[in-house]
């Protein structure tokens, strides 16, 4: 027997897995979450993850902005790499607003509370909705405001009970309601337990060119997850309304979809991606926006969530657009075509004689 020493053998290292622009997951991931464990947002902030990862969004091209409140802190758990505005709270739309005009090349994501958004920030948002800038704006709806101890906020169910047992006797706003009315071109409600209908929901986001708003039903387990809640688990999960399966298709893979043409809504979205919605709830047509609200209603008055993809219109001019901007982004041209010269001065001037 010889005695010669032998190599070692290493097992061979198994390759990263990284998507179609050579990135690993990591690079889509953010800092540690401080949020509760268990909260809504987090799940919502793990489907973020997952769905500019899948779509190969390069995260440096991505901007995200938000308000004040427990899921206003949550672009600080997603895309590291992104650039990110925490605004003040109630006013992440006109921060949005500027900064999307100013680099109408970048891609923003927007993140928001039931109470940022339809309490203190609800001027901003009913502007937003009817200019259709390309924004994803986020709502992480638990019905009460999670980081000040969980009063009511105005998303809140008539009859829904607090925590000390208080009842509340407003009616509620629906987010979903007004962004259609007011002419969101992509309106969806979807609830941070399913992660299925949310993941293709952010997918079909991120490839739409206009203003899409989501809001997400996202349990509040400090201080909204009891009985006679009706933003708890057990309600939500129990009340859900599902439209229909959704199939999204990037333009950039071929994958064969196998659907009925009469039970199926076919949308193509603005990158040549497709949307495959299949009905199941009833015959339900999501480019037609009297149906929208009509569905809206009809489950509000339930007591139930219609989700899925509510409304959705590709066809819109989004506000870069309308606005009629010069392709090249304004941050990036020169002082000579940005202000106007001294020939074009004189000649205004003389015009206003
Ligand atoms: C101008 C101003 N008013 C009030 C507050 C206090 N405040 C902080 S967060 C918040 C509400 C947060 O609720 P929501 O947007 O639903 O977020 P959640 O914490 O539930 O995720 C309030 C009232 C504040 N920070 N700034
Ligand atoms: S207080 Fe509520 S909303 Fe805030 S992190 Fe905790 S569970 Fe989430
Ligand atoms: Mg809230």
């Amino acid at each position: 027997m010889s005695d010669a020493p032998t190599t070692p053998t290493t097992a061979p290292v198994p390759p990263k897995k990284t998507n179609r622009i050579g990135l690993e997951l990591a690079s889509y991931r953010g800092s540690k979450t401080t949020l509760c464990a268990g909260c809504g947002h987090n799940a919502i902030t793990e489907r973020i993850i997952d769905a500019f990862y899948e779509m190969g969004v390069d995260p440096k091209r991505v901007m995200k902005f938000s308000g004040i409140g427990c899921s206003s802190k949550s672009p600080a758990y997603f895309l590291n790499p992104s650039h990110g505005f925490n605004s003040v709270h109630g006013r992440m739309p006109s921060v949005a607003t500027g900064a999307i005009l100013a680099n109408s090349a970048m891609l923003g994501i927007g993140v928001s509370g039931d109470g940022d958004t339809g309490a203190i920030g609800i001027g901003q948002f009913v502007h937003l909705m009817r200019r259709n800038l390309p924004l994803i704006y986020i709502i992480e709806d638990n019905g009460c405001y999670g980081l000040t101890k969980g009063q009511f906020s105005p998303t809140a169910d008539v009859g829904s009970k607090a925590k000390n047992g208080v009842v509340n006797d407003l009616p509620p706003i629906d987010t979903c309601a007004l962004a259609v009315e007011l002419g969101a071109t992509f309106v969806a409600r979807s609830f941070s337990g399913d992660k299925k209908q949310l993941l293709s929901v952010l997918k079909a986001a991120i490839s739409h060119r206009g203003t899409c708003m989501i809001d997400v039903i996202s349990p509040c387990v400090t201080f909204n997850d009891h009985e006679g809640s009706t933003k708890s688990y057990s309600y939500v999960k129990d009340h859900d309304e599902v439209l229909g399966e959704i199939s999204f298709v990037p333009y950039f893979e071929d994958i064969a979809v196998e659907y009925d043409a009469g039970s199926t809504t076919t949308v193509k979205l603005h990158d040549g991606s497709h949307l495959y919605l299949r009905k199941v709830a009833e015959d339900y047509n999501p480019a037609d926006r009297l149906a929208a609200m009509r569905l809206l209603h009809e489950t509000a008055r339930r007591g139930e969530f219609a989700t899925g993809i509510i409304y959705i219109d590709p066809e819109q001019p989004d506000f870069v657009e309308s606005l009629n901007l010069v392709e090249e982004p304004l941050a990036f041209l020169k002082e000579d075509r940005v202000r106007p010269g001294k020939q074009v001065l004189d000649e205004l001037m003389e015009s206003l004689r």
